[in-house]
């Protein structure tokens, strides 16, 4: 079967954060916040959800289980469940792991909060690499301890960790956890097992637990490959793997993730402290990705491909100062636009307000981050060119008023 990636669906009336969030999310404004574009004039690239429909297979299991007709307290006790998803990453990554390390969680940012505060004490530090998914940040202040920033190298738009300077952070006593995004969001590096091999040594030998966040793990450029960092430590039970349907499949309004504990303790601790009930339609969902869906990721991996060719080629021909290279993962696009608008402080309200395209960008990523737009290339072609067109006509229109 053909997936139709370029099909333009409508969300308009379902509650989507996508286009019904933006004003609290991005400008912290109410609903009454008004710009220059009717909301459905916007071209929207900002939240990282997609506007492709869902692989068929998964409404079917979902009608599938409404016609079941009760929907009570429900939970993963049922092993397919574990089949299902360990085949998917032995398949794909060949690492799996004992069905009973598996957790889930109605997100991997729920499980970030309560984690932090399961593995940390009061007056322990938390590092993370930078610029980051701001809420790596939110579940640290959450818990009301202290965050460690290490900044990524740069070089024309590559990133690499600097290990020098995380190891210096990792050696203070009083950092206990690293948060890591494996693969990286916002920059999209893949990291190598060679870099995740330093970087887990360092982190390990000073005594830190890990919890590696690989919820982008299956969207890879189609030359990549990701390698689980728990993977290269089969005999580490310190880090925590958190890996979801999610993303992928586009169905993160179910709200279901898996969190993959080794160690015995934390597990028990989760399994006292969690609120652990789970949404009926979520779980079929789930399983129903991840045993049906392998050709329909293929063919939607083969579109973002194209989409971020798409954009290269569309920026060398209109934006050649913009720095730019096709993200190894995700399907954000993460652009150095600083030559083009030195001095604009906040880059998303002035895409809103001068072109209609909602994107993140700026200090929406922690630090390490001005100058940046991100942008979701997660759409059909024919409304990522409306974006590029509108992005490019009012940067060049900016550098020629300089
Ligand atoms: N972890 C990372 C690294 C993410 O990028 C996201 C979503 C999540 C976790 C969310 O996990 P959930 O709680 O839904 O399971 N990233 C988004 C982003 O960059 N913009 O919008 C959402």
């Amino acid at each position: 079967m053909n997936y139709n990636f370029d099909e333009i669906i409508d969300r308009k009336g379902t509650n989507a954060m996508n286009t019904d969030g933006f004003r609290d999310y991005i400008f912290h404004a109410p609903q009454t916040m008004k710009f220059p574009f009717a909301d459905d004039e916007f071209i929207r690239m900002w939240v990282a959800d997609m506007e492709f429909a869902a692989l068929p297979e998964i409404v079917q299991s979902i009608k599938e289980r409404l016609d079941r007709r009760i929907f009570g307290y429900t939970k993963v006790f049922d092993p397919t469940y574990y089949e299902a998803f360990s085949g998917w990453t032995k398949r794909n990554y060949n690492w799996d792991f004992k069905k009973e390390h598996l957790v889930t969680s109605p997100g991997i940012i729920p499980a970030l909060y309560e984690l932090v505060e399961y593995i940390c004490k009061l007056d322990e530090k938390v590092l993370i690499v930078t610029p980051s998914y701001a809420f790596f940040k939110h579940a640290v202040e959450y818990n009301n301890m202290e965050l460690v920033t290490s900044d990524l190298i740069e070089n024309d738009g590559y990133y690499t960790i600097d290990f020098d300077d995380l190891e210096k952070k990792a050696k203070d006593e009083k950092v206990s956890l690293c948060i890591f995004c494996n693969p990286h969001n916002p920059t999209g590096r893949v990291w190598t097992p060679k870099e995740l091999k330093k970087f887990g040594d360092i982190c390990l030998a000073n005594n830190l637990w890990i919890i590696s966040d690989e919820i982008h793990c299956d969207l890879l450029r189609n030359n990549q490959t990701h390698t689980p960092l728990a993977k290269l430590y089969p005999e580490s039970d310190r880090i925590i793997t958190c890996m979801a349907p999610s993303k992928t499949f586009n169905m993160a309004g179910f709200m279901f993730s898996n969190v993959i504990i080794p160690n015995e303790g934390l597990r028990n601790v989760w399994s006292t402290r969690h609120y652990s009930f789970e949404n009926p339609l979520s779980i079929v969902a789930s399983q129903a990705a991840y045993t049906y869906g392998d050709e329909w990721l293929r063919q939607l991996k083969n579109y973002l491909d194209d989409n971020f060719m798409f954009m290269k080629n569309y920026l060398e021909k209109y934006l050649p100062k913009a720095v730019f290279r096709i993200s190894e993962s995700t399907y954000l696009a993460w652009v150095n636009i600083n030559s083009y608008l030195p001095n604009q402080e906040n880059l998303p309200l002035f895409f809103a307000n001068k072109t209609g395209v909602l994107l993140e960008g700026g200090n929406m990523f922690v630090t390490n981050s001005d100058g940046y737009i991100r942008l979701n290339l997660a759409c059909p072609r024919s409304i990522l060119e409306e974006g590029l067109k509108r992005i490019c006509e009012v940067l060049i229109k900016q550098r020629d008023h300089h």
